[in-house]
């Protein structure tokens, strides 16, 4: 029984290569929802959706996120009317924002809902948001603090970050199933993913801390930071925000309470002695997920620890 927590577009590649080799009924994906926004009147879970997308294999690959072949017709005509264009829904994609709105406005939670959505999807595996609450990831900027999808897409990153924080309820819950599928897991992954931004507002949930806290030896994590450098998006401006360094040693000082083990590439094999110093196992493996046959090679060493 694999768990694993995930962001979007670098974690759907690590999960792609986990369900190749694990049953759907063994594995259990915990996404973010940091990045949640209400655009257009929809609740959109872009983490959420790219994790179904990928599993259900209609993930656009070269983009890393929404609908494979989708077209943008919505979105051209709406900005005729005004309509905010910078956030770019793609018209297959629309329609799980549209079905998904409606199913909370009819009662469901975020949990209920995304597993009807998979079931559409025919997603087997169990795909949970880390909460039904709405957790919002907010970037401190000079400019007053914003949306991370409001840093990240429309102002494409460029503010400086001095802070991040997750706005929401003071003692935000986690969804249904997910205390129990970290706590009764044979391994707990941490996908390549922001530590800040991605995996953050899931550490956020402090039913989610203590749990991996009691099963930290089985929790593996793997680095985003390669050569000091994030894999890809925009983690090493997160990092330095919040005061952390761009660095596998960095990523495993943000999660050496939740994992035993930080999986580093190859390249940062020097590092392990630092990380070990922390009290963090390193494993030095190829973590570069460049193809789909590189994805279930990093997922069958995963399993294989
Ligand atoms: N990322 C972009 O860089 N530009 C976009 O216009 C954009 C649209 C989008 C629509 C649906 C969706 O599920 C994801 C989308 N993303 C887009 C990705 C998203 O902004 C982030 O990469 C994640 O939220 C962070 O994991």
């Amino acid at each position: 029984m694999i768990t694993v927590l995930a962001g979007g577009t670098g974690s759907a590649k690590l999960v792609r290569g986990l369900a190749a080799h694990v049953s759907p009924d063994d594995l259990t994906v915990i996404v973010n929802i940091g990045d949640n926004i209400l655009l257009h009147g929809l609740y959109i879970c872009p983490d959420v959706d790219t994790i179904l997308y990928a599993l259900a294999g209609v993930l656009d690959k070269p983009r890393g996120w929404g609908f494979k072949d989708d077209t943008f017709n919505f979105l051209e005509q709406g900005s005729k009317y005004g309509l905010e264009d910078w956030f770019k829904l793609g018209d297959k994609d629309l329609a799980i924002h549209i079905a998904r709105t409606e199913m909370m406005k009819a009662g469901l939670t975020l949990g209920e809902v995304t597993q009807q959505i998979a079931k559409h999807l025919k997603v087997y595996q169990k795909v949970l948001p880390a909460s039904d609450e709405h957790i919002e990831t907010r970037i401190l900027t000079p400019e007053g603090d914003m949306h991370l999808q409001e840093f990240w897409v429309k102002r494409k990153g460029t503010p400086n970050v001095l802070g991040v924080s997750y706005r929401g309820s003071e003692n935000p819950q986690p969804a249904s199933g997910v205390v129990k599928a970290i706590h009764d897991a044979d391994k707990v992954v941490i996908c390549p993913a922001n530590p800040v931004t991605s995996i953050g507002p899931i550490l956020h949930i402090p039913s989610i801390r203590e749990v991996l806290t009691k099963v930290r030896s089985r929790v593996v994590a793997v680095s985003p930071i390669v050569n000091n450098r994030p894999i890809s998006g925009p983690a090493g401006k997160f990092l330095r925000g919040i005061g952390a360094e761009v660095s596998p040693v960095g990523v495993a000082q943000i999660y050496s309470g939740f994992a035993g083990r930080l999986l580093v590439d190859e390249t940062d094999r020097a590092a392990i002695d630092s990380i070990e110093e922390i009290g963090v196992e390193g494993i030095a493996a190829n973590i570069l997920m460049r193809d789909e046959s590189a994805e279930r090679q990093l997922a069958q060493f995963i399993i294989s620890i």
